[in-house]
This record gives C-alpha cells, sequence and structure tokens, in this order.
C-alpha cells in the first residue's frame, strides 16, 4: 500500500524514489562533486561551525549546551588522568551530555513535519517528507523508551557523505523592514550584487551575521540585537518558487532557523515555519543552522569570489533527527 494517496501542495514526494530518505542530496553527484573539488584552488580551509558551547547567555532556554564528564573505567575508577600500575599510560576519556540541535548543525528530514491529511481519510496525519509518517516511522518517546526516527534519522545524511559546492550570499545589509526580512526580490539583489550563481545541487549558504554576534558577545549576548539580525522570509511565495526552481541541495544559515518568524503576517491553520515546512517535509531540501561565516565571507568578498568546496557530515547517529556539525569550506 502506498504512504500517500495525496500530498502537499507543492511537495515532490516520490521525485527520487518512494523510499528515499534524503531528498536534494540525491543530486550531488561525481560530476557535481568534481565541479565542487575544482573551487578548492588554494588549499586554504576554513571551519564553518561555532565552538558547540555557543550560544552563551541562555538565549535558546529550551536547548542545552553540552556538558562533559569523565566516563568510569572497568575497574570503577573515574576514566580522568587515569594509570594503571606498571604501564606508563595515562588515559582521558569523556562524555557529552547535550542537546543535538544546540549549536552549530543540521535539521535532519525527521526534524519537522506537519499535520496533513495524506491518507485521504479526513483526518490529518503527523506526516514528514516522502510521507514518512509519525505513527508508523517514529518510535515516539514514553517511559524507559528513548525516542528514534526509524526513516529520515540523520544517519540517511551521514551516508550522503555531505560534500559538494558551497555558494554563499551575504544578506547582512539585505533585509526588508524593521524585521529585516529577505523575500525573493532582497535575495537576488543581494546575489547579482555579489556575483553568486547558484547551480543546482549547490549548499546556499545565508550570512547574516547572526553567529558573529554570538561569538562576539559571548554572556553578554543581547536578544533584542540578535533579533534584528535578518534572516529569509519563509512566507514568500516567489521566495519558496525561486528554492524549488534553483535546484538546491540545502540552504544553510548561521542564523537559528534559516528562516525569520517574528514580524511575519501568518494565515491561521499554516505552518508556523514555513520555510521549514517548504525544504524539508516538501521538497527534502536539509537545513543548517548557527553556521559560521564570518572568515569564509571575509575572504571570499576580498577574493571576488562566491563558490568553494564545502564538506559537512553530520554524526552518523542511527535514529537522531539532527546533528552537531562541523562544516569545513575549502577555497
Ligand atoms: C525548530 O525549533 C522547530 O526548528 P529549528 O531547529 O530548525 O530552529
Amino acid at each position: 500500500m502506498p504512504k500517500w494517496l495525496c500530498q502537499p501542495q507543492g511537495a515532490k514526494w516520490g521525485e527520487f524514489g518512494e523510499n528515499d530518505q534524503i531528498g536534494r542530496m540525491n543530486l550531488i553527484n561525481p560530476r557535481r562533486r568534481r565541479r565542487a573539488l575544482a573551487e578548492a584552488v588554494e588549499g586554504q580551509v576554513f571551519l564553518l561551525s561555532l565552538p558547540l558551547d555557543y550560544p552563551k547567555g541562555g538565549i535558546f532556554p529550551g536547548r542545552h549546551a553540552p556538558v562533559l564528564s569523565p566516563t568510569t573505567a572497568r575497574d570503577g575508577r573515574t576514566m580522568y588522568d587515569w594509570t594503571v600500575d606498571g604501564a606508563i599510560d595515562v588515559v582521558n576519556d569523556d562524555r557529552v551530555t547535550m542537546d543535538l540541535q544546540y549549536s552549530t548543525q543540521w535539521d535532519g528530514l525527521s526534524h519537522y513535519g506537519i499535520r496533513f491529511d495524506a491518507d485521504q481519510d479526513g483526518e490529518a496525519e503527523h506526516i514528514f517528507y516522502n510521507g514518512f509518517r509519525a505513527d508508523v516511522d517514529f518510535v515516539q518517546p514514553a517511559d524507559g523508551v528513548a525516542p528514534q526516527a526509524m526513516a529520515l534519522g540523520i544517519e540517511n545524511l551521514a551516508a550522503s557523505c555531505v560534500q559538494g559546492r558551497g555558494v554563499l550570499v551575504d544578506i547582512r545589509r539585505a533585509g526588508c523592514g524593521s524585521h529585516g526580512l529577505v523575500n525573493y526580490e532582497a535575495l537576488q539583489q543581494a546575489m547579482d550584487e555579489q556575483g553568486v550563481v547558484v547551480e543546482t545541487g549547490d549548499f546556499l549558504c545565508i550570512y547574516t551575521g547572526y553567529a558573529d554576534l554570538l561569538l562576539r558577545d559571548g554572556e553578554g549576548v543581547d536578544p533584542a540585537r540578535m533579533s534584528a539580525c535578518p534572516g529569509l522570509d519563509g512566507t514568500d511565495p516567489k521566495l519558496l518558487q525561486w528554492i524549488d526552481d534553483s535546484g538546491v541541495a540545502a540552504i544553510c544559515a548561521d542564523n537559528p532557523m534559516v528562516e525569520k518568524i517574528d514580524g511575519v503576517q501568518r494565515c491561521s491553520d499554516k505552518a508556523l515555519m514555513p520555510l521549514h515546512e517548504h525544504c524539508l517535509v516538501k521538497l527534502g531540501i536539509h537545513l543548517g543552522e548557527l553556521w559560521w561565516f564570518g572568515e569564509l565571507a571575509l575572504w571570499l568578498a576580498q577574493h571576488q569570489r562566491s563558490a568553494f568546496l564545502l564538506t559537512a557530515p553530520p554524526l552518523n547517529l542511527p535514529g537522531a533527527v539532527g546533528s552537531p556539525a562541523a562544516p569545513i569550506a575549502t577555497v
């Protein structure tokens, strides 16, 4: 029996096969990867990750920074500065407890779904990319039961290796209105001014300046100031159509959601996060969030370039819905 009878308007479920779990990552084939490798002319590298204990200052109260602790050795002792008699070895071994989407991260396709009646029985299911369902394809958390994405888990993204051509657009001054919403026209204008040309299978990297402020201000980060940073306007139909037509494989931003939702005019019964809906649910476009572009953006501007080789695998962590990342740009 098919997973769905009806798909949301504008969705392209089935485009890469009925059981596909990586969406537009499928577009990155060996030819496109060779094209990306050709951008690595200088051999210079940039780390696009924040230190994973950023943001500071408790600006995302629901998500928690990593906490390190030592593991326990088989002899019951703390495995930190651990030694055994009669040998010279000294061992440290540690554990981390962290929210996978606290800092620089990938949103997996299992991170975000919508309520939609895909089987046409008159009731909306909780449904994800390509028609995977919360009640069938996920283990829901319960007492003593850990949650798990049995479909669309982040390990699928890891298996694709996440390497291709990145293109960076600086939208720090492109935001429209008091909320800094960047619509289709504003994004196009920024791309034209910066000579950015997006090709099928590219990773579109959106530089808003948000992560620069996180790094600069540390514990003193000012939420009001952060919310003035620009972000994509997911309610703009022209922007959503362009994302579809452009063939981007993923969109990565240095802000927490890629899109901005404060100051947006929203209709009732629509998604709070329309760009998430469009990308993660309808098209299978992964979202990278809280990446850091400061040094890369400066170098690219100084060299009149916008493209680079991007290597950005998530953790190969079965069943997780997102993952920290340590993306690398090579120019
Ligand atoms: C949500 O908070 C739902 O999404 P994100 O991690 O993309 O910001």
